[in-house]
């Protein structure tokens, strides 16, 4: 089965009360632990590149191995629908490269430029992609950093206005939005307990009904995890993410598509990290790099049900 594009599954998960997930991916093993959860789960998937990423392991390797898990999904038998997408373009030049490179959906993330600017390279980036069929997620408001979440008056500032949500759909032509209401990036992402702004996800939904919104930052940094890091030598200290059960919830709202990266990379240290605590004499790529990749697919497997796409391939 050929990638798909996210007009292709978003429309089904809004209906459905779901969201998908979307995985970031730098090599080989990431790829295969992701595709073999998707396939046990029979779940839609979104494989998503960053920029580093594609610097770190090249665009037509990353394309390639993605095409490859779809050849044999193929021959399996199972039809698993993919999209393809760069996560946090900031350029237009980055997302022309993809969108011309064969991903199915780019994200163009201006939001660290003032409104009309993001507007403007946004618009952009849409004209060039929907000419190819490729289709454009764009962001609006910025994820909140620790320090920031706990000030009203840096929530105001930095999290997504409902009514310049609209405008910027509007005028942008944009085929999903991501928020921000108060998630970030990385493993610490709350200092207390988590504060997820669901009053204002309710209200954006409400002025853009039936449009896809997207939540960035939503690794969970479960308390299993960041134990077998530390166990085996680790010194993640206080790493607290979003508690799952908001997941949960965000994913039966207008939230689509929700990524996660920092749980995977949590997920393979940690394998990798035991490997070599119980055996430091060990050299064989294979006999670590496999845990990890085993680790990823238990992993997204559960975000997968935690989001409520398994079943819906
Ligand atoms: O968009 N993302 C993933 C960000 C990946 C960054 O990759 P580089 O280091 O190559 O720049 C997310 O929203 C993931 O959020 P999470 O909570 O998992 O950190
Ligand atoms: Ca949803
Ligand atoms: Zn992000």
């Amino acid at each position: 089965m050929p990638l798909v594009t996210s007009k292709e599954l978003f429309p089904k998960a809004y209906k459905g009360g779901y969201a998908i997930g979307a995985f970031n991916v730098n090599n080989m093993e990431i790829i295969q632990g992701i595709f073999e959860a998707a396939i046990k789960e029979k779940s839609p998937l979104i494989i998503q590149v960053s920029a580093g990423a594609r610097k770190y392991a090249h665009h037509e390797y990353l394309l390639h191995l993605i095409q490859a898990s779809l050849e044999m999904a193929t021959t399996a038998g199972v039809e698993i629908p993919i999209v393809l997408h760069l996560d946090h373009g900031d350029s237009f030049d980055i997302c022309k490269k993809c969108v011309d490179g064969g991903f199915t959906s780019v994200m163009i993330d201006a939001s660290h430029h003032p409104f009309e600017e993001n507007i403007k390279i946004t618009r952009e980036v849409v004209e060039y992609a929907h000419k190819k069929g490729v289709t454009v997620e764009a962001e609006l408001g910025r994820l909140a950093g620790i320090e920031d979440a706990v000030k009203v008056a840096a929530k105001d500032a930095s999290y997504t206005n409902p009514d310049e949500a609209r405008e910027f759909v509007e005028k942008t032509g944009c085929d999903s939005l991501a928020v921000a209401i108060g998630t970030s990036h990385g493993a610490y992402k709350f200092k207390g307990d988590a504060a997820l702004d669901f009053v204002r996800l309710a209200e954006i939904e409400k002025k853009l009904p039936g449009f896809p919104l997207v939540l960035h930052g939503a690794s969970s940094v479960p308390p299993d995890l960041v134990e077998i890091c530390n166990k085996y030598g680790g010194k993640l200290s206080d790493s607290k993410g979003v508690p799952e059960e908001m997941i949960t919830r965000a994913s039966k709202t207008g939230v689509c598509k929700i990524n996660v990266d920092t749980d995977l990379r949590l997920a393979m240290t940690g394998q990798i990290r035991k490997v070599f605590s119980e055996n430091p004499g060990e050299f064989d790529p294979r006999k670590y790099l496999g845990p990890a990749r085993d680790a990823i697919r238990e992993v997204v497997i559960r975000k997968m049900r935690l989001m409520g796409c398994s079943g819906k391939a």
